[in-house]
């Protein structure tokens, strides 16, 4: 289907009704439903959904870069472009995609891309729906450039939540962290849990298990398990920095929590003709509390 922007969307749909929306804006899943059509993932209701701004809410795909780097665009130019559906995409592993709904979308660079980033590429994803409603994004980027090139990478998921301050995130315990909030400075997480009461912005790196989100209302949790892809973005804006940012409504802080599967610590590099895989499974399950 087409929005009102003449943007187009893809319906995916498991046997047992769970459902995910992928907008070909920027690559972005917009939604992603369970079987009883309760919406897993956080938007603002006051996101800017014409092109070619970043949709405030789904799962912006930020590539080339995480973050501002001088002249590029915040967390990089990918979230902002169009993408396209990729007909017949190079073969994936027959696991990623048996019996279930997926799409696959494909960006490459427009001539003035290349401007900005001078580095030919082809950034693949695909998006898959499981029977139980799992969601994975599988991302590929291939360097088609006749010299290498280094990016960072990062799934900016934003999850719903009933309420911030009764989230606990599990699976990043005794991992180090960057605080975006003191100058990138390096830490160590000494909690055995995280728990939110003010503005939290910190790539937690080399994570190699899974991040479990509890969400004590709801009674569920959401599972992040990842291959390929060693950080883990964890971002609440909170009141203030909320207040300040035009497409986030001044209470949206308390329903959501970003939580994002990432390369950033360490950029990936790839030599010409290699290719680079991420993958990314999200679950979520009734909590055992
Ligand atoms: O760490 C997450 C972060 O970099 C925050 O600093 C904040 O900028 C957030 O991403 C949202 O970025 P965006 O460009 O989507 O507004």
């Amino acid at each position: 289907t087409k929005d009102q922007n003449g943007v187009s969307h893809v319906l995916l749909q498991s046997p047992r009704g769970a459902s995910a929306r992928v907008s070909l804006h920027g690559g972005q899943v917009l939604s992603w439903k369970t079987d009883r059509a309760e919406e897993l993932l956080f938007t603002s209701s006051k996101a800017n959904f014409k092109p070619p701004a970043a949709v405030r809410g789904g799962i912006p795909i930020c590539f080339p870069q995480f973050g501002n780097r001088g002249s590029l665009e915040q967390h990089g130019f990918a979230r902002n472009r169009m993408w396209a559906i990729d007909e017949n995409p190079p073969p994936l592993q027959p696991f990623d995609s048996n019996g279930k709904a997926f799409i696959d979308l494909l960006l490459k660079p427009s001539d003035d891309d290349l401007k900005i980033w001078p580095h030919s590429f082809e950034l693949r994803v695909r998006v898959v729906l499981s029977v139980d409603g799992y969601l994975s994004l599988i991302s590929r980027i291939r360097n088609v450039n006749c010299k290498p090139f280094s990016f960072s990478f990062a799934l900016h998921t934003y999850f719903s939540v009933s309420d911030i301050s009764e989230v606990r995130v599990e699976g990043l315990e005794t991992l180090d962290y960057l605080d975006n909030l003191c100058n990138r400075e390096r830490f160590t997480e000494q909690g055995d849990a995280l728990t939110f009461e003010s503005e939290v912005d910190r790539v937690y790196l080399s994570s190699s298990d899974a991040v479990a989100i509890f969400d004590h209302e709801k009674k569920r949790t959401f599972v992040i398990r990842k291959e390929g892809l060693p950080d883990v973005v964890v971002w609440n804006p909170w009141d203030k920095k909320s207040r300040a940012i035009s497409d986030f409504g001044d209470e949206e802080y308390r329903h959501m929590l970003c939580v994002d599967a990432a390369a950033i610590e360490k950029p990936i590099t790839l030599k010409p003709g290699e290719e680079w895989t991420g993958r990314v499974e999200l679950s979520v399950t009734p909590s055992i509390q």
